[in-house]
């Protein structure tokens, strides 16, 4: 996720990109270094910041966001605000996705304007407001608080009507926090990531990398920003809010090749697909229990029970003395010539699936089966090129004092 903040203000590049056309050809630029997402924002949020009246914010971001949406490309656009009216203008502009780092406190109403959007929705976490968040900022233990913030902001959403698969979750880096809160809930992002969404995660140049390397500028906390993003990344984190698109998708495609698994798409996301540029806004999106969002599948391939040893799960026993998953795999194919033509380079080969699970389930640990479904799906997208795939994995032995025959997890993407 690429940062574009049309603002005078923004902490480390405020006034660079007020003029609408550079903000414009920011944006493109940062799309071309690999942002999936790009997100306007038209009101700084740094410490101390002031509110910005809706008609300024709406001045500063609708046309960017217009002549990015004219633009098109292999991109998303996302809104950066707190409040109603500019959201429903960036959506009308061509906004899919709504970046509010209030997590739907500041204007409630927000939630139900996402809902009938059928927009994608990031609820951040922050303690009190940007004027006033910096100061003393204390909890009781941060990751726990964050994530109890976390949970009742997501009740909240989908309660007015957010699907849970729309939303996004984020810790708020630097968001009334000071460094060691910010360095904590780094090192535990798992518990964050165990809540079972995508999680965002914005240290892009923060003040804490400045304080840690001896107070360098803005400009010189690249070092510190890829350092974070690929330890959030390790654990577990899908998306990276990032002034230095380049350097940081570099990084972590670096960073997954070497521990084996691929980021989606050749971008900056992993293993979650971002807003579809393409997608309608409103009652867009996949619903997968809408049997009319696939255009009638000509060919369904299942494979059920692969018997693996693997190493996955929340304990260190499971993870040290593995134990045995069965996995399924369902593919629907709605062009898929081998009907005609009897030929296996024409559908799905059964053989080399088995393989490709094999190996996404045994290269890498994962906690949550949730993630290890959502790596195997994400591989099995990109080598077969299938219009959806479904991966299910059940724990038959799970480790759990009662009497229970089994669990699973089932993960569902369409292309
Ligand atoms: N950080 C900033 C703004 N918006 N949104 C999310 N979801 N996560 C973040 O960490 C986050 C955010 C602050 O960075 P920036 O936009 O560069 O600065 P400013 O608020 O001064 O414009």
């Amino acid at each position: 996720m690429g940062v574009i903040n049309v603002t005078p203000d923004s902490f480390s590049d405020g006034g660079r990109y007020l003029d609408p056309e550079a903000a414009v050809a920011h944006g493109l630029a940062l799309a071309a270094d690999g942002a999936a997402i790009l997100d306007v924002g038209g009101e700084s949020t740094r410490p101390g910041a002031g509110p910005v009246p809706v008609q300024e914010e709406l001045r500063r971001v609708v046309p960017v966001i217009e002549a990015l949406a004219c633009a098109g490309g292999d991109f998303a656009l996302s809104i950066d605000t707190t409040k109603m009216d500019v959201a429903r203008a960036a959506m009308d502009a061509g906004a899919r996705m709504v970046n509010d780092v209030s997590a739907l406190r500041s204007d409630p109403s927000m939630a139900a304007l996402v809902a009938e959007r059928g927009a994608e929705c990031c609820l951040m976490h922050m303690r009190g407001e940007p004027r006033t968040m910096q100061d003393e900022p204390r909890y009781d233990d941060v990751v726990s608080d964050v994530k109890a913030f976390l949970e009742e902001r997501l009740a909240f959403a989908v309660r007015e009507g957010v699907p849970e698969r729309k939303i996004w979750l984020d810790p708020g880096i630097g968001f009334g926090k000071t460094a060691e809160h910010n360095l904590e809930l780094l090192r535990r992002l798992d518990e964050i990531v165990a809540i079972g969404l995508p999680v965002v995660v914005g240290t892009s140049r923060k003040s804490f990398l400045g304080k840690l390397t001896g107070g360098r500028a803005e400009g010189e906390r690249l070092p510190g920003t890829i350092a974070t993003s690929v330890l959030a990344w390790e654990r577990g984190a899908s998306v990276f809010r990032v002034h230095d698109v380049a350097a940081v998708v570099d990084a972590l495609v670096v960073t997954a090749a070497t521990v084996g698994s691929p980021i989606v798409g050749g971008n900056m996301i992993d293993e979650h697909d971002p807003p579809d540029p393409d997608d309608e806004i409103d009652g867009g999106g996949f619903d997968p229990e809408d049997e009319d969002e696939i255009a009638d599948p000509a060919v369904t391939v299942e494979i059920t029970g692969l018997s693996l040893f693997t190493r996955h799960g929340v304990t260190p026993p499971e993870r040290e003395l593995g134990q045995r998953l069965l996995l399924d795999v369902t593919f629907e194919l709605t062009d898929c010539d081998a009907m005609v033509t009897d030929r296996v380079e024409d559908t799905v080969d059964y053989a080399d699936v088995c393989e490709q699970v094999a190996l996404a389930a045994q290269e890498r640990s994962y906690k949550t089966l949730e993630r290890l479904c959502n790596a195997i799906a994400g591989r099995l997208m990109e080598r077969y090129g299938a219009d959806s795939v479904r991966v299910k994995a059940t724990k038959p032995e799970p480790p759990i004092a009662l009497p229970v025959q089994e669990v699973s997890v089932e993960v569902w993407r369409e292309a």
